[in-house]
C-alpha cells in the first residue's frame, strides 16, 4: 500500500468528513475545546483520517450523511480531528466543550466520547488514552468537596497511607457477623473498612441491621483504642430513592460527621449516582468503586478506555477517591504506566497524563507563590485552604485487589507517595492467626516501611508479622496448596 502522507489522507475525504478535521487548527489549548487522544484503527476500507473524522462526527454533531438541517452555528460544535500520529495510530480530537450539557453533566460528555463511536464500523480499534480540561471547563464541574486531606485530620493520620479492609468473605454474613469483622479489624489497629462492591440489602444481612450494629462495633472499637475509624458503606442501589434512603438511614444512625463514607459502584450504577452523591453531600467522603471498569480499560482491550480517563472524570466529577490499581502488584491486572500515572494524575494539581499536562485550574502564570508551589507540590496540600477556588481538589488513589501486608512497601515504592486509601480483604483476613492479627501485622508493616526497616527484620519482634509473611510468602511461592496456618 503507498505510503500515506497527509496530503493523500486530506484528498480522500468526502466532503462530510471535511468539515470534522483542522489539521491546521491554531491554537487547540485555547479554552474553547475538550482535547482527547485517541487509539484507532480503521474498520472496513477506511484509512485513519477518514475513520477519526467519522468519529469526531458521531461524537459531535454529525451522523453518516450530511444533514440538510445544519447551521452555520452547528457546524460551529463540529468535533475536530486536528493530529494524527500515523506510525503509532493515534489521533488527536478536539471537542467545543460547550457541546457539553450545562452545569458539569460527565454522563453526557462520556455518552459523545465513548458513546456510540465505541460501536462503530468504521473502526476495528478505539481507545480513549487521555482527555485534557481547558480552565475555562473545569470551573463548571464540582471537583471533590470532602478529601482524603479531610479524613486524615478526621483520623489525625498523616505521613502513610490510610490502612483499610473490605469485609470478607465477599458475602453470607449476617449483620452482626459483618459488624464483628469490622470490630476485629478496628481493634486490630485498622483505620478504614470498607463494604464490598456487591454489598446491599441481601435478606441475610439487612442493610438497616448491617449499619446499626456497625455503629456499636465502631463505638466499642473507638472507645478501645482512642482513635477514630471510618467506614464506607455502599449505597448503590436500584433506584435513587433508595440510594438516597441508604444515605439518610446511616447519616440518622448516629455516626459523627467523618466517620463514615458513601461508596458507589460508579461504572454499573453510573455516574449519576455518584454526581448526586457529590451534589448532596458534600461533608461526606464520597468512594468510586470501578467494579466492571476491565471491560473498557484493560491494556488489550482494543476498544474503550484508559485507567487514567476514568480516573480524570472521576476527579472531575467529584469523588473523593476512586481505586486506580495496585500497578500489577496485586491480584489485577495493571501497570505503573497505568494505574501509577492515573493516580498521580488525580492526586496532583498538575501532572503528566499520556499525552497531556493537566493543571486542575488555571493559576495566573504570574502568580508566582502559587507556581512555585505548583512546582514544588509533592501531592501535599497544594490546594490553599483559603483559596481553594485556584484547583480542583485532590481525588485520592484507592489501591486495593489482591494486597497484603508483604506487599506494601513495594507497591509504595511503585507509587512514590503514602497519599492514599489501601485496603486489603485476603491480605488481612486470610491471616493464619484472623482479622485482629491481621490488621496488626498490615499496621506493622506500615511501620517497618515509616521506620525504613525491611518487612523480615521488623518481624523478628512483631509475631503478627512474622505469621502474616509466612503465609503469604509460601502462598506467593506455592499458590495450588493452601500452606498450613
Ligand atoms: C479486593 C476487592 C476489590 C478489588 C477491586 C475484591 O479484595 O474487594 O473490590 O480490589 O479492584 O472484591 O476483589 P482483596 P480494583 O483485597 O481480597 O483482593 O481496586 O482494582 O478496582
Ligand atoms: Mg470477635
Ligand atoms: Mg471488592
Amino acid at each position: 500500500m503507498a505510503k500515506q502522507t497527509i496530503e493523500s489522507l486530506l484528498k480522500s475525504l468526502n466532503s462530510k468528513q471535511k468539515a470534522y478535521q483542522n489539521l491546521k487548527l491554531k491554537n487547540p489549548k485555547n479554552g474553547e475545546y475538550m482535547l482527547s487522544v485517541f487509539h484507532l484503527i480503521p474498520g472496513g476500507k477506511l484509512n485513519i483520517l477518514q475513520a477519526a473524522t467519522e468519529v469526531a462526527a458521531e461524537s459531535s454533531t454529525g451522523t453518516n450523511f450530511i444533514v440538510k438541517t445544519e447551521t452555520p452555528f452547528s457546524r460551529e460544535q463540529n468535533a475536530l480531528v486536528y493530529k494524527l500520529d500515523l506510525e503509532k495510530n493515534l489521533v488527536w480530537i478536539a471537542f467545543p466543550w460547550r457541546l457539553f450539557d450545562r452545569k458539569g453533566n460527565i454522563q453526557n460528555i462520556l455518552t459523545y466520547i465513548v458513546g456510540n463511536v465505541l460501536g462503530m464500523k468504521e473502526v476495528s480499534a478505539l481507545k480513549l488514552l487521555d482527555v485534557w480540561f481547558p480552565p475555562s471547563m473545569l470551573e463548571q464541574y464540582d471537583g471533590p468537596s470532602y478529601t482524603i486531606d479531610d479524613m486524615r485530620k478526621y483520623l489525625d493520620v498523616y505521613d502513610r497511607p490510610i490502612l483499610g479492609t473490605i469485609i470478607k468473605p465477599k458475602m453470607g454474613l449476617t449483620s452482626s457477623e459483618y459488624a464483628e469483622v469490622c470490630y476485629d479489624f478496628w481493634v486490630g489497629g485498622g483505620d478504614f473498612v470498607k463494604n464490598d462492591e456487591p454489598q446491599a440489602d441481601q435478606d441475610f444481612c439487612p442493610y438497616d441491621k448491617m449499619v446499626a450494629y456497625v455503629k456499636k462495633a465502631m463505638d466499642k472499637a473507638v472507645k478501645e483504642t482512642g482513635h477514630k475509624k471510618v467506614h464506607s458503606f455502599n449505597v448503590s442501589a436500584a433506584d435513587f430513592d433508595t440510594m438516597i434512603q441508604r444515605c439518610e438511614l446511616i447519616r440518622n444512625a448516629g455516626f459523627e460527621s467523618g466517620s463514615y463514607a458513601f461508596l458507589i459502584d460508579g461504572i454499573t450504577a453510573g455516574w449519576m449516582a455518584l454526581q448526586t452523591l457529590r451534589r448532596r453531600y458534600p461533608d461526606v467522603f464520597i468512594h468510586f468503586h470501578r467494579a466492571a471498569h476491565g471491560a473498557f480499560t484493560r491494556e488489550e482491550n482494543p476498544i474503550g478506555f484508559s485507567v487514567l480517563i476514568l480516573s480524570k472524570f472521576a476527579r472531575l466529577a467529584g469523588a473523593s477517591g476512586i481505586h486506580t490499581g495496585t500497578a500489577g502488584i496485586g491480584k489485577m491486572a495493571g501497570t505503573p504506566k497505568e494505574d501509577v500515572v492515573a493516580a498521580k494524575n488525580i492526586l496532583r494539581f498538575r501532572e503528566d497524563g499520556h499525552f497531556f499536562t493537566q493543571e486542575w485550574s488555571k493559576i495566573p502564570e504570574n502568580d508566582k507563590d502559587a507556581m512555585k508551589i505548583v512546582h514544588q507540590d509533592t501531592a501535599h496540600h497544594v490546594i490553599l485552604d483559603d483559596d481553594s477556588w485556584r484547583g480542583m481538589k485532590k481525588c485520592c488513589p484507592i489501591i486495593s485487589g489482591g494486597l497484603n501486608p508483604t506487599l506494601l512497601k513495594p507497591f509504595i515504592d511503585v507509587m512514590g507517595s503514602v497519599d492514599f486509601i489501601t485496603t486489603m480483604g485476603a491480605g488481612c483476613h486470610a491471616h493464619p492467626k484472623g482479622t485482629t492479627a491481621g490488621a496488626k501485622a498490615l499496621v506493622q508493616s506500615c511501620e517497618a516501611f515509616k521506620q525504613g526497616i525491611d518487612i523480615h527484620e521488623y518481624a523478628k519482634t512483631h509475631k503478627e508479622l512474622k505469621q502474616a509473611i509466612d503465609f503469604f510468602e509460601k502462598a506467593k511461592k506455592d499458590p495450588i496448596k493452601e500452606p498450613k496456618a
